[in-house]
């Protein structure tokens, strides 16, 4: 039997309610399917940091190292921890240190789940940078608290780092449509923005069976409300990119369906799984949160794995659940949990 290691964060708030739902579906299609997966939980959390003064020990990411994958809810717990301390104490620095540049986050309405949006008909794949450029965390404050106080913080892009995630999103959309869409901001950033396109045409001509456009910002955050069923894959820095998928979220029927992988392709990095928001701390421990956008990250890394039959089979239990309507009601997570449960 195949046995994969699986480092498990639940994290902050609703990220502990939906990793649990998501654990038990993820294994359930690994029994079904002849696979093993073995984990460990880890209480890296703001409630850790509050206990030891850091979100996770010195050597969490020697520890996450060994794993084949990481699952992990969500980070943030505001009142007792600051977002900027939370987030650059654990879910960046697992990022960066692992190098996983690609963040892949997918945008479809799952079938009878009633969006926002007249036009049903759109299948996005947004790929946001990971490592760098507006997350650099290049930065300083001097003079703080006094009138005089000035702050700086750098967004730093890399040819290297620019070519690999457009490369990433070229080869992506050549398994898809071929269509990729690139998105910066170049006529008022003219610096990083303007060699970002420059790369996005260099690629271009290496990739001719994929047709291009290039979009700003702006003009694209109204596409994604106006013609989302024109957009196949859509490429963007990781500032861009991460409110990009808030709004691909909200088409998608809300922030509780957006799943996402921070994926290295190099086998050596364990690539992370989480679903795209936050740890909601007004409902967490309420157990309504959707558990959907965590169970589908899971399948995602089921996918990652090389379990494509485990991760299809996560889907269409999932699909056949929310055919029924009952996305659309408001389930309690454990409710909708045993209704995808039973349905695999
Ligand atoms: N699911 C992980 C999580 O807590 N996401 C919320 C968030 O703000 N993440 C920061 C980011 O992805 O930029």
């Amino acid at each position: 039997m195949k046995t994969y290691t699986v480092a498990v964060i639940p994290g902050d708030g609703i990220g502990v309610d939906v990793t649990k739902a998501a654990w038990q579906v993820l294994e359930k299609s690994a029994q079904k399917h002849g696979i093993h997966l073995q984990p460990s939980w880890f209480p890296w959390s703001c409630d850790y940091y509050l206990k030891h003064g850091m979100m996770m020990p010195k050597e969490g990411i020697a520890i996450l190292k060994q794993f084949n994958a990481i699952l992990l809810g969500a980070v943030g717990w505001p009142a007792q921890v600051p977002d900027n301390v939370s987030l650059h104490g654990l879910l960046l620095p697992i990022r960066q240190q692992f190098d996983l540049f690609a963040n892949v986050r997918p945008h479809r309405l799952l079938r009878g789940v009633q969006g926002p949006l007249r036009e049903a008909a759109f299948d996005i794949l947004c790929i946001r940078e990971n490592t760098e450029g507006e997350y650099s965390g290049a930065g300083g404050r001097i003079h703080q608290g006094t009138p005089q106080e000035v702050a700086v913080e750098t967004s730093i892009f890399t040819r290297h780092g620019v070519e690999r995630i457009l490369r990433f999103g070229f080869e992506a959309a050549r398994k898809r449509q071929k269509r990729l869409a690139s998105v910066t901001k170049s006529n008022a950033q003219k610096y990083t923005m303007v060699m970002w396109d420059e790369i996005t045409d260099t690629l271009a001509a290496e990739y001719p069976d994929v047709a291009v456009t290039r979009y700003h910002i702006d003009a694209m955050a109204a596409r994604f409300v106006m013609h989302p069923q024109t957009l196949d894959v859509v490429v963007a820095s990781n500032l861009f990119g991460d409110i990009l998928t808030d709004l691909g979220a909200a088409i998608q029927g809300g922030l509780g369906y957006a799943a996402s992988a921070n994926l290295n392709p190099d086998p050596a990095f364990p690539s992370m799984f989480e679903p795209v928001h936050g740890s909601a701390p007004d409902i967490a421990g309420k157990n309504i949160a959707n558990p959907i956008a965590a169970i589908w990250s899971g399948a995602l890394m089921l996918e990652h794995l090389g379990e494509t039959s485990a991760a299809n089979d996560i889907m269409q239990a999932v699909e056949r659940v929310t055919a029924e309507g009952l996305g659309n009601q408001a389930l309690s997570t454990d409710a909708l949990t045993t209704a995808i449960l039973h349905q695999l």
